[in-house]
């Protein structure tokens, strides 16, 4: 069995999440963990906040606290809304922790020895009505390469390019909008990638073979336009300090590496974190996921495609340089965009769903199943109430939770609170096994390949499935004739309810809960259904007793949807 090491791109410390950036990272990882622990392999699903950088201090100032006190503050404020998601970090750290701290002065030390890293002297941005340095990322302009008039100074979002504040036409700052921009010198700290770039290449000819083109072809283009040497620290109060046992005077001017820098090593010092944190008697080793290990670990990330390449080609040539047996990425999942009626989800102008906002609207199942259903794999989404609609009620409340409610309620009513016994199964039951077989082994293809929209295409087709046979069957008219075909009918039904449970998990944990409990069935673990319990569908045996749980998932009606659009706003020409 392969150890599944898995993370999802680290959420900035300041703002609030939307949407996008949750179906993006999180919530997909998420589904991937929760269906390999069910398949019973061993699973590590590390996250963490990513604290360091201008966001963090402009954040705090903005709270009017001091940074470490509001990062604190934040963090536990963002991990309570992933609880409400339910998503099922083994470790879920900051990048502020002394272990990513510790593990970054590592990272520079090794590099600098192995001779890839350099001071340089550089001329940098400073604005004068800021009275400060300007970090890449607060310096705004035009794009050189395709002329999108926001462009940060660190990266185009547009083209993803990435870029340096000095290639921008016409730039100011992000902070106050001045363009009283003023050249000034000062020491920092260059990775040498160029020199890096031959074997990041070879490592990439090796090992993306089969990942999706969205984050190949992202990891291509990078590295055909040439890896710049880059400046990896900063003139800024917070971050990883730079080590005072190697660079005494750097360290005495107080610089700190760039957040692109140590964020990528928390995902290492998060598991570092979730190690040290092991409960009297359990050993947890970080190591054997990370140094040195074997190839049993299979390592899987996950992340929006601006992010892809830092992982794809500066994370591993970080790696690279310093020369120790780090474990690098197996596969990458990226994500286009989800739009919000076709524009830009946007924090400044609150436009869009964010992820706290949304859950106050309706719970966590509802959302994980469509956003997941509806992700961003091959192309750019868009995310309307109206299709949320169409799809929690079509899919989440006629599909599935109107089955489970009805075979439960008919059952109880005609037979009583213990599953029937009724007829063996018979012809239509050795179809429905055969179908279900088909359909469960099609979704497990696609869930082993990262395909989640063809893996909630196959969810969904096991619940029609379902809805057709009891069509078909028609309990409700057969009870009039034929009690024992009826019941052999409901029990069949039951066990198809049951087998949703396990096979929903993934996506819709509560409700799988709430199906699940539905049978007083001993000893029920979270294990997978094997394809012989699929074509059986006699796991839930007759005389199990069992209660017909509140409706599952309540259909969204016209007002509900009119209220929601009113709340969040959903005119697409409000796009622009
Ligand atoms: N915080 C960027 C982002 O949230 C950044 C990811 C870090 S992953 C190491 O888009
Ligand atoms: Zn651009």
């Amino acid at each position: 069995m392969a150890r599944h090491l898995i993370t999802s791109a680290l959420p900035y410390i300041n703002g609030i999440k939307h949407l996008g950036n949750m179906v993006g990272s999180m919530l997909p990882a998420d589904v991937y963990a929760r269906y390999l622990r069910q398949r019973g392999h061993e699973v590590l699903y590390i996250c963490a906040t990513d604290e360091h950088g201008t966001p963090a201090e402009l954040g705090a100032k903005e709270a009017g606290l001091p940074v470490d006190v509001f990062c604190a503050r934040a963090h536990d404020a963002q991990k309570a809304v992933y609880d409400g998601y339910a998503l099922s970090f083994d470790y879920f750290g900051r990048s502020s922790s002394a272990q990513n701290v510790d593990i970054t002065q590592r990272f520079a030390r090794r590099l600098n020895e192995n001779g890839f890293i350099e001071e340089r002297a550089i001329r940098q941005v400073y604005s004068l009505a800021d009275e400060r340095f300007l970090p890449d990322r607060y310096i705004v302009g035009t794009c050189p390469h395709c002329g999108y008039d926001k462009a940060r100074g660190d990266q185009c979002e547009n083209c993803t390019r990435v870029l340096d504040p000095t290639d921008l036409i016409e730039p100011r700052s992000a902070i106050s909008g001045s363009s009283a921009l003023e050249i000034r010198e000062t020491k920092h700290l260059f990775l040498l990638q160029s020199k890096l770039a031959a074997e990041v290449e070879a490592w990439l000819d090796a090992n993306s073979d089969d990942w999706p083109t969205l984050a190949s072809s992202i990891a291509r283009k990078w590295l055909t336009e040439g890896l710049r040497d880059r400046a990896i620290t900063r003139d800024l109060d917070w971050g990883v300090p730079v080590p005072a046992d190697t660079w005494p005077e750097l360290a005495a001017e107080g610089k700190v590496f760039y957040v692109w820098f140590d964020a990528p090593i928390e995902y290492i010092g998060s598991t570092k974190e979730w190690s040290d944190a092991a409960p009297e008697g359990e050993s947890r080793d970080w190591q054997s996921w990370w140094y040195e290990a074997d190839e049993t670990v299979r390592y899987t990330q996950f992340m929006g495609k601006d992010n892809v390449p830092f992982h794809t080609v500066m994370f591993p040539a970080t790696q690279l340089g310093t020369r120790e047996p780090w474990k690098k990425v197996d596969f990458v999942k990226a994500f286009n965009w989800l739009n919000y009626y076709g524009g830009k989800f946007s924090t400044s102008q609150r436009r869009g769903v964010f992820t706290e906002a949304a859950l106050e609207v309706l719970p966590a199942d509802y959302w994980r199943y469509f956003l997941m259903a509806n992700a961003p794999e091959s192309d750019d989404t868009s995310f309307t109430w109206e299709l949320f609609a169409a799809g929690v009620n079509k899919d989440l409340a006629d599909t599935l939770g109107n089955f489970v409610n009805r075979v439960l309620s008919f059952s109880r009513k005609r037979f009583g609170d213990e599953v029937p016994a009724g007829a063996p199964a018979g012809e239509a039951e050795a179809r429905l096994g055969e179908q279900i077989a088909g359909l469960l082994a099609e979704y497990e293809g696609h869930m082993e390949t990262l395909q989640f929209r063809k893996a909630a295409q196959s969810l969904r087709a096991l619940w029609s499935a379902g809805n057709s046979y009891l069509e078909e069957k028609a309990p409700w008219t057969q009870v009039k004739t034929d009690q024992d075909g009826a019941a052999l009918t409901l029990r069949t039904a039951m066990n198809l309810i049951h087998l949703y449970a396990v096979v929903s998990e993934p996506f819709i944990p509560a409700s799988a809960a709430a199906m699940r409990a539905a049978f007083a069935l001993p000893e029920d673990d979270a294990r997978w259904v094997t394809a012989h319990e699929a074509r059986t569908l006699a796991s839930v045996p007759a005389g199990t007793p069992f209660t017909v749980p509140p409706v599952l998932f309540a259909k969204i009606t016209d007002d509900d949807l009119a209220g929601y659009v009113e709340r969040f706003g959903g005119d697409p020409d409000a796009a622009a």
